[in-house]
């Protein structure tokens, strides 16, 4: 059984993106009576099933009146249609769900391809500027790639600012073999050039922080260097920023016998992570790590269901997701694809969809010739066995709803921009 969002009074159907929605498929083993309430006497009468990990915002909840009521911890459970004062909210992170206005700084490759994708495709998302850094592919090719989709989403309005060309420490590597030559996977969709600002990638973090306190999210997609280069001219700059979601970063520490995961962006440039991930924050950081990454899996139905949809905007990201595919089956065997950044992104937008995480300050250990960046709590959010420094925390996301997720990716892959941006309910995405 799934938990549906249905229209009690049969007013106006209810979207699958009202701002309500938080259902999980575990919704309804957890709560197996759905609750029913108005959010104001005017709205029409939903049905809402609430898993255990909602928070209760609001006066109390009274019964007040209905068939079968009966009042169960924060909850008003009824089998008839009444009015509830209360507002249920999930646990999002400490991240507030409003108007977004966002800076994603972009390695630009396939993954992050989607990502932007996504985040064009959202109406409640404003992108205020977009940075290039290396690592997917080179910084000017990497700026070339954010041309390409801000054009297939005919934004080309939103400016560009050139990052870091190399590391602060060591030396560029970038592998082909992921992203292909032209980090799109060498399919065409790359574009010859790009217009960008006079402005450096690390002038443009600190201004848009000083300019707006607490206003802008920073969302990190590659290499830390651009936002490294912005902390050494300011230091507070992490906190000036109301959230900062990273895809980088190996989690937290592994169950006994499990893998050490190391991820790309902080092998990239290793000194640049261990400034940003020691940097004074507002414990507003939240690393979106290869331990949950890996597992936001795109396959060959999901590139089928794009390649069926007809559009500049569904080819694109459905070209993108083949030479993905492709991609994982020379090294994974699979035609699969982990939608690392993506799932950062999704987080960014729905916070809600991270069911789980952990806190704590960040450790480096050298590891088998990579570098193992993790949050200093286990997996299960319990303290080490050894000291672990001391110093800012981040929030390391442990767990998220794949079927959400993949449910909202596809909605925007497949239609773009729009009022109705979800896969329905009852749409097999
Ligand atoms: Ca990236």
């Amino acid at each position: 059984m799934r938990c549906r969002v249905a229209s009690e009074t049969g007013r106006r159907p209810l979207r699958a993106c009202d701002t309500v929605v938080g259902l999980t498929p575990a919704c309804a083993a957890t709560s197996p009576i759905w609750t029913r309430f108005m959010e104001t006497p005017s709205s029409p009468c939903i049905s809402i099933c609430i898993p255990d990990d909602f928070i209760v915002s609001g006066p109390q909840p009274r019964c007040q009146g209905g068939r079968g009521c009966k009042l169960t911890q924060n909850f008003c459970i009824c089998f008839a249609c009444i009015v509830v004062p209360f507002h249920a909210r999930r646990r999002t992170l400490g991240m507030a769900e409003t108007q977004r206005q966002v800076v994603v700084d972009t390695d630009t490759g396939l993954d992050d391809a989607h990502s932007l994708l996504y985040l064009l495709a959202q109406p409640d998302i404003e992108i205020l500027g977009l940075t290039s850094i290396f690592g997917n592919t080179t910084t000017e090719q990497a700026a070339r790639n954010i041309a390409a989709v801000l054009d297939v989403a005919d934004r080309d309005d939103i400016p560009v600012f050139r990052g870091a060309a190399a590391p602060l420490a060591g030396e560029l590597c970038i592998d082909p073999r992921w992203h292909g030559i032209d980090g799109l996977g060498d399919r065409g969709l790359s574009r010859g050039d790009a217009v960008l600002q006079a402005e450096s990638a690390a002038d443009f973090l600190v201004r848009i922080a000083n300019e707006r306190p607490g206003q802008v999210d920073l969302h990190p997609l590659g290499p830390l260097t651009n936002v490294a280069l912005a902390l050494q001219r300011d230091p507070d700059l992490l906190s000036k920023f109301r959230s900062v979601v990273l895809m980088g970063g190996g989690g937290p520490y592994p169950p006994p016998g499990g893998l050490t995961l190391t991820d790309a962006n902080s092998d990239h440039d290793r000194t640049a992570a261990e400034i940003v991930y020691t940097a004074r924050n507002a414990r507003n950081v939240v690393m979106v790590g290869v331990n949950v990454t890996l597992q936001a899996l795109l396959n060959e139905h999901h590139y089928e269901r794009l390649r069926s949809q007809a559009g500049r905007w569904p080819q694109f990201a459905a070209t993108i997701l083949d030479a993905s595919n492709a991609t994982y089956e020379r090294v994974w065997g699979r035609r699969v694809s982990a939608a690392h950044d993506a799932l950062a992104s999704v987080i960014l937008h729905r916070p809600e969809i991270a069911t789980g995480w952990v806190e704590g300050p960040v450790t480096f250990t050298p590891t088998a010739g990579s570098f193992a960046v993790q949050v200093a709590r286990t997996h299960d959010d319990r303290p080490l066995s050894f000291k672990t420094p001391d110093g800012p925390v981040v929030k390391a996301v442990t767990s998220f709803d794949y079927g959400e997720f993949v449910r909202v990716l596809m909605g925007a892959l497949l239609r773009g921009r729009s009022d109705h941006t979800c896969c329905p309910v009852t749409m097999d995405c």
